[in-house]
């Protein structure tokens, strides 16, 4: 999974970005607005594979990573004067935005705008991304007339379905609305992905507070699909993540009443967001954890761990965590009491199964 740290300048982005990675790139308080992008990969922390590292003591115990990119350059106008190929490039690649927002008030950091205003700003940015959209749907409704006019493409089913369903995307932009609100299918986010459409990604808008000020949050009303709106002091998450001894920490998140590192809770809140759950697998060698949709097959697992295990998929066994534990991680004893489960290609992954893919090739 890969998140992209989006904001206007000055926000906060490269600060919070060192605050979910433990990295101490420069912030400060002169924007350049130019593009620049910092990349680092976390491990996602997991309870249940520590324990059940615990009892396999394998040679190695792997986690699931995310890749957090701070992408620095994004500004007001970027939806009229669009985007540069290699801004698009960055936005593109993630699965979901992080959109830090300046909530913080500090003479010593000036403001785009010159007033603090986080939900102007937030408006700002998305609608600027709305607009990128119409660009694009404009573009393309622009192509399909050509093709229409040229004679190339006659009125098939595929032909008409395309220009309706980019009239719909035309409309809901129009609209000041985000398509990822609209409720497509399946099939046509599919025929979108090469678009690569920014208010359809999920997005996480982070409020980037100071010590003292109202949480803008509770006066929004957000109401988006794919959206989630949390609160969080920046710069105090940053110098937390730069501690490592863990009494400093414990220490610190008391005296501030910070109930969870946002390290932790941005990992847990973007899983939410983007639709995603943990499956583990285990043995003498490895026990990790892998990333899987809800509402994934166990043949969708099967691919997450390698192609050849899809191909050849045969069955898949399967525990579920809190029946292994039970069973003090004994698979006699779990075998015993039935809670083996022998699984076919269209068994839908629960949070928390351990599984073994039997396959053949
Ligand atoms: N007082 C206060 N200052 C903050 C906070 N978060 C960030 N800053 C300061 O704001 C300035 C800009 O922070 P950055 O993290 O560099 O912001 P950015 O969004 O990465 O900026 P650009 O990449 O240049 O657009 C720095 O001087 C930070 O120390 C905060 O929560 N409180
Ligand atoms: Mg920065």
């Amino acid at each position: 999974m890969r998140l992209g740290i989006i904001g206007l300048p000055n926000s906060g982005k490269t600060t919070i970005f060192n605050a979910l990675t433990g990295s101490s790139y420069p912030t400060d308080p002169f924007s350049s607005g130019q593009l620049e992008v910092h990349t680092a990969v976390v491990n996602v922390p997991d309870a249940r594979l520590d324990r059940i590292s615990a009892i396999y003591k394998p040679k190695k115990t792997t986690y699931a990573t995310v890749t957090y990119t701070d992408i620095g350059g994004l500004d007001k106008g970027i939806g009229q004067g669009g985007l540069s190929g290699p801004m698009r490039n960055e936005l593109q690649q993630v699965d979901g935005f992080l959109h830090v927002v300046r909530a913080f008030e500090d003479e010593a950091v000036p403001h785009p705008q010159n007033t603090v205003n986080a939900i102007r700003d937030l408006e700002t940015i998305d609608g600027e991304f709305m607009l990128v959209d119409l660009i694009t749907v404009e573009n393309r409704q622009a192509r399909l007339e050509e093709e229409r006019k040229k004679g190339k493409a006659a009125a098939t089913p595929q032909y008409t379905a395309e220009v309706e369903l980019f009239e719909r995307l035309h409309a809901q932009l129009e609209a000041g609305l985000p398509l990822r609100d609209m409720d497509l299918t399946a099939e046509e986010i599919k025929s979108l992905r090469g678009y690569g459409f920014m208010t359809l990604k999920p997005t996480l808008v982070i409020f980037n507070m100071g010590d003292s000020g109202t949480d803008p949050a509770q006066n929004l009303k957000y109401d988006h699909q794919q959206a989630i709106v949390i609160t969080l002091r920046g710069k105090l998450e940053a110098e937390i993540a730069q501690l490592t001894d863990p009494d400093d920490v414990a220490m610190f998140l008391a005296e501030y009443e910070i109930e969870k590192p946002s390290r932790e809770r941005i990992l847990q809140v973007s899983y939410d967001l983007l639709g995603i759950q943990s499956f583990f697998t285990y043995g003498e060698d490895e026990v990790r954890a892998w990333p899987v949709r809800k509402g994934g097959s166990s043949l969708d697992a099967a691919a997450a761990i390698h192609t050849d295990l899809a191909r050849g998929f045969i069955r898949a066994e399967v525990i579920a965590y809190n029946d292994f534990m039970a069973a003090n991680g004994s698979l006699n004893e779990v075998k015993a009491h039935g809670k083996m489960r022998l699984e076919g290609k269209e068994y839908l992954v629960q949070d928390g199964d351990m599984i073994v893919i039997r396959f053949n090739i």
